[in-house]
């Protein structure tokens, strides 16, 4: 069944997919896709670990539970779940000199001063989302799983980002199928304390707001280049800010190799352009720096048609609607 919003129809009755109003709201975006799911997916890391498949419904039922304002779930971690996490953080931090933006290394630096970012232990998102919160305005909320497009980005548009907590299978450290902690705290969590960064991800959130399939399904791949996998100039060289890079050793090296093709970030191309996601990305985008990303996507989303106007006020976390004759 689609839900349709009440009080936004228009003389032509277009109908509105319901989208969240205010940051309450966020408790019903909640759908997941399930094509990766442990328990579903074959080719999972974790398919036969019945072990892991009972860790992972522990934490999915803590996401479920969750209610806008609750305090974020604090967890203890395994010494299994902690030695993953070693491994991938050891592997990454070397890694990032070199390949990461100056935006992400700023951030990574105050993450191991005030959050407990160190490779023998896991951060907790509560103190995360209180040092975003104060950088950024964006807070963390815990996610069971992969959402659907449309319930992810319309958190983006709150800036709240919808977080997992469970860590990936100890047998696959170095990529992941599907996002998990160290993908969200090493991957987005730095990069969320950007102001550009954090600005333009809730612009990509914003205009998702009340939009058809056809138009999320664009919004979605223009995160999927940018947020996720996105390149940027630096100084002459090339240097990784997507998520997707910055959480997978295996695919950061490969982004920075002679292996990938690279374009430019052109909203307009890059919306439309085919994207995997079973395995590396043979093709990246570049922006020239964030100022220009933010821009061009500016300029995109303004083209897309609504029969409302949307204005987000800061002071009561909701969108307001201007319908538009
Ligand atoms: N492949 C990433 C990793 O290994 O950290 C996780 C994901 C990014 C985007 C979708 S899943
Ligand atoms: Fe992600």
């Amino acid at each position: 069944l689609k839900r349709v919003a009440e009080d936004v129809k228009t003389s032509r009755e277009d109908k509105v997919p319901w989208f969240p109003r205010k940051i309450q709201d966020l408790d019903k975006c909640h759908h997941l896709i399930t094509k990766y799911d442990p328990s579903l997916d074959h080719g999972h890391p974790g398919y036969a670990d019945l072990e892991y498949k009972k860790r992972r419904a522990f934490f999915a039922d803590l996401a479920l539970n969750y209610r806008v304002g609750d305090p974020l779930p604090l967890l203890e971690y395994t010494a299994q779940e902690t030695a993953t996490w070693r491994e991938v953080y050891r592997k990454l931090r070397n890694l990032y000199p070199t390949h990461a933006c100056t935006q992400y290394l700023d951030a990574f630096q105050q993450l191991e001063r005030y959050c407990g970012y160190q490779e023998d232990n896991i951060p907790q998102l509560q103190d995360v989302s209180r040092f975003l919160k104060e950088r950024t305005g964006f807070q963390l909320r815990p996610a069971a799983g992969l959402l659907s497009a449309r319930d992810f980005l319309a958190s983006l548009a709150f800036r709240v980002f919808p977080c997992t907590q469970y860590i990936r299978h100890f047998s696959s450290p170095m990529h992941s199928p599907e996002p998990d902690c160290c993908h969200e705290l090493l991957g987005h969590v730095p990069m969320l304390a950007d102001k550009e960064f954090a600005q333009f991800s809730q612009d990509i959130g914003l205009a998702s707001l009340g939009s058809s399939e056809v138009e999320i399904e664009k919004l979605a791949t223009l995160y999927w280049f940018t947020v996720e996998f996105g390149l940027c100039k630096q100084n002459g060289l090339i240097k990784a800010y997507g998520a997707g890079l910055l959480s997978s050793y295996g695919e950061l090296m490969h982004a920075l190799s002679n292996k990938p093709e690279y374009k430019p970030f052109d909203p307009e191309v890059t919306a439309v352009h085919p994207y995997q996601d079973q395995a590396f990305q043979p093709v990246y985008f570049i922006a020239e720096n964030f100022e220009d990303a933010k821009v061009k996507l500016q300029n995109y989303t303004m083209k897309i048609k609504k029969p409302f106007a949307l204005y987000y006020d800061p002071f009561t976390n909701s969108v307001e609607i201007m319908n538009t004759p």
